[in-house]
């Protein structure tokens, strides 16, 4: 079995990336890549086989492929940004992804950002966000329809993606203990969704904490909130951290910057496993 973690290199075109609700400040370009490597190291020392798409040094924000793609275990959705400068970033992404399961496709009018879409056992959360809109969210339910997933729309206030305020900490149900656990700022979402899952807060002075990424039962934090990654290690998950400072800047944290999927048929790892 592989795991694939699909990634893109940060273009030198960075500083010029979409902003919601940050100011804009100088992105290191140097040190942006840097960090962007460290990343994709902790992917492969974790066991992923990366592999980036073409470069796009004329789309700003092209390193967060999480946004152009979901993968399931037998069906890839390829998106269509809320953005419009970020729409061509598909393009690669579906060429990527078409060798490995049969392609959907969020059309126009509807809207979606991958950074929106939470894959649980069986349950789709989709932040209703700047990005992703209803229409986007009526055909996701028809795709995911056939393939035994139920879709929830969850309002997303204060942040960019839905993902920006929650994340899965556990693969699904199963195991020793395994409730099915997120890492949540409740400032963003309403944790009533949530119900029925293990539910951990942020610590209040790392609001976008909540964004880490699930790469088999590790849990990759980003440096810049070592008080949220205590809190999860306190409460059992393995977790290790990659400096993400860089790219926090344009917006992106941890999860935006790979899609990691199984390229066999029956996985020992779920497919969409930061997603
Ligand atoms: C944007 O605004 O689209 C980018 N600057 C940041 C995207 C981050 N992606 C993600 O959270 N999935």
């Amino acid at each position: 079995m592989a795991v694939l973690a699909i990634t893109r290199t940060v273009p030198p075109t960075i500083g010029r990336c979409e902003l919601t609700h940050l100011e804009r400040q100088p992105i290191d370009y140097t040190r942006a890549v840097a960090q962007h490597a460290q990343y994709e190291a902790a992917l492969t020392a974790l066991g992923c086989r990366v592999e980036r798409l073409p470069e796009a040094p004329d789309l700003p924000d092209s390193v967060f492929v999480e946004d152009a793609a979901v993968v399931f275990d037998d069906l890839a959705i390829i998106m269509r940004p809320g953005a419009a400068s970020r729409r061509p970033e598909v393009t690669a992404m579906a060429a990527s992804l078409a060798p490995h399961r049969p392609l959907a496709f969020i059309e126009a009018p509807g809207t979606m950002d991958g950074g929106d879409v939470l894959v649980t056992p069986g349950k789709v959360f989709v932040g209703i966000s700047g990005r992703t809109n209803e229409e986007g969210v009526r055909q996701l339910t028809a795709i995911l329809a056939p393939h035994g997933f139920e879709v929830v729309a969850v309002p997303v206030t204060g942040c960019l993606h839905l993902k920006s305020a929650v994340t899965r900490l556990r693969q699904g149900f199963g195991g020793a203990s395994a409730r099915m656990a997120v890492v949540i700022n409740p400032a963003w979402v309403d944790p009533a969704l949530f119900d029925g899952f293990e539910m951990i807060e942020v610590d209040p002075s790392e609001p976008a904490a909540a964004n880490v990424l699930l790469v088999g039962d590790r849990i990759i934090c980003a440096e810049e909130h070592p008080k949220t990654r205590a809190i999860l290690a306190a409460r059992g998950f393995v977790t290790q951290s990659v400096p993400a400072g860089e790219l926090a800047k344009a917006e992106g944290g941890v999860t935006c910057c790979s899609v990691i999927f199984s390229v066999t048929g029956q996985q020992a790892l779920p497919a969409a496993l930061g997603s």
